[in-house]
């Protein structure tokens, strides 16, 4: 008996193309990492560079470092994690809390343990358009309190950015981009739109989901699905726990990408120039000479 309620928002969902289970790896210093995008088998799913599901405990984290040409996003899972950049902007990021960065030019910063215990989150890096490469930097920072969130039917999400459910995210993407995190109890299913001409993929966080199709076979924590063509999603939760999975998409750029570790621009020239305007504190990076973190001060490395 459906009901007018009943109505498909998708109707070609997208199928799973590939399937990565993102083991566990040593970076930064002594943190280790799930890298699912970003790794050799998968260098660029344009517009985005890396995901990581990061796992630090002090004294390892992310010393000073600096970034150019594309956006972090670190959203905490669990315990809490200090940064502080080299134009004095700092604070914590709580479990549940959101940093959209913007590097644009440049920034150099320290992302550190702020507690005891094990810190888990993620950060996506998302690339930048070339006309918004060197544009100045900006943070977008939300508390877990303040972040979107709507429930219905067993399926909670919590809307990083982009819209679901009929609401949407106040964070602003340069580069398009959607952000969910859905959880979704035993028996729960899912139809979330997501543009037809976007990249789109599903990273599970807890229990095991199937994805695409009904007839696929279950899909279980810490496995990457790059979804194929189509106009939305279809998951469901056929287990007796719950599943807890993003969901991030992201309208392609279309341009050349040259990666040199944190620095992503276009060609290899200008990643010589980034090299060179690191080097001597020039073009964005004036603020780093001489700078340190507080968390580095007194280590001596
Ligand atoms: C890094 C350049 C970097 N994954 N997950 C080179 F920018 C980084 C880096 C991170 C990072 C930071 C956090 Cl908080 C979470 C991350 C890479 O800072 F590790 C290398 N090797
Ligand atoms: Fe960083």
């Amino acid at each position: 008996m459906a009901g007018i309620e009943e109505c498909n928002v998708v109707e070609n969902p997208r199928l799973v193309v590939r399937k990565f289970q993102a083991r566990p790896q040593h970076e930064g210093d002594g943190a280790v990492v799930r890298r699912s995008i970003g790794r050799l088998e998968m260098k660029y799913f344009d517009p985005f560079l890396l995901l990581d599901e990061f796992s630090i405990s002090a004294p390892a984290g992310f010393p000073d470092h600096p970034h150019r040409g594309f956006e972090t996003v670190t959203y905490m899972l669990q315990g809490a994690v200090t940064h502080e950049d080299f134009a004095g902007h700092k604070g914590t990021i709580k479990a549940g809390d959101l940093q959209w960065m913007t590097a644009g030019r440049g920034i150099v910063h320290s992302e550190m343990p702020a507690s005891d215990g094990t810190q888990r989150g993620l950060q996506l890096w998302v690339n930048l358009s070339s006309k918004h490469k060197m544009i100045e930097p900006k943070y977008q920072e939300l508390q877990g309190k303040d972040v979107t969130k709507a429930s219905k039917d067993g399926v909670e999400v919590r809307i990083i950015a982009g819209e679901a459910l009929g609401i949407r995210s106040p964070v602003y993407t340069r580069t398009p981009t959607m952000y969910l995190d859905f959880t979704l109890k035993p028996k729960a299913h899912l139809q979330q739109p997501i543009p037809s001409a976007w990249n789109s993929f599903v990273y599970i966080l807890e229990g095991e989901g199937v994805f695409g199709n009904l007839k696929s076979s279950p899909t279980m924590a810490h496995h990457i699905l790059l979804l194929g063509p189509g106009d939305g999603l279809e998951a469901w939760n056929n287990s007796s726990k719950v599943l807890r999975f993003v969901v991030i998409g992201g309208k392609p750029l279309g341009e050349p990408m040259v990666q040199f570790g944190p620095f992503v621009m276009n060609t290899q020239e200008e990643i010589d120039q980034t090299i060179d305007d690191y080097q001597y504190c020039v073009n964005g990076f004036e603020k780093a000479k001489q700078w340190r973190s507080t968390a580095a001060i007194g280590l001596d490395f």
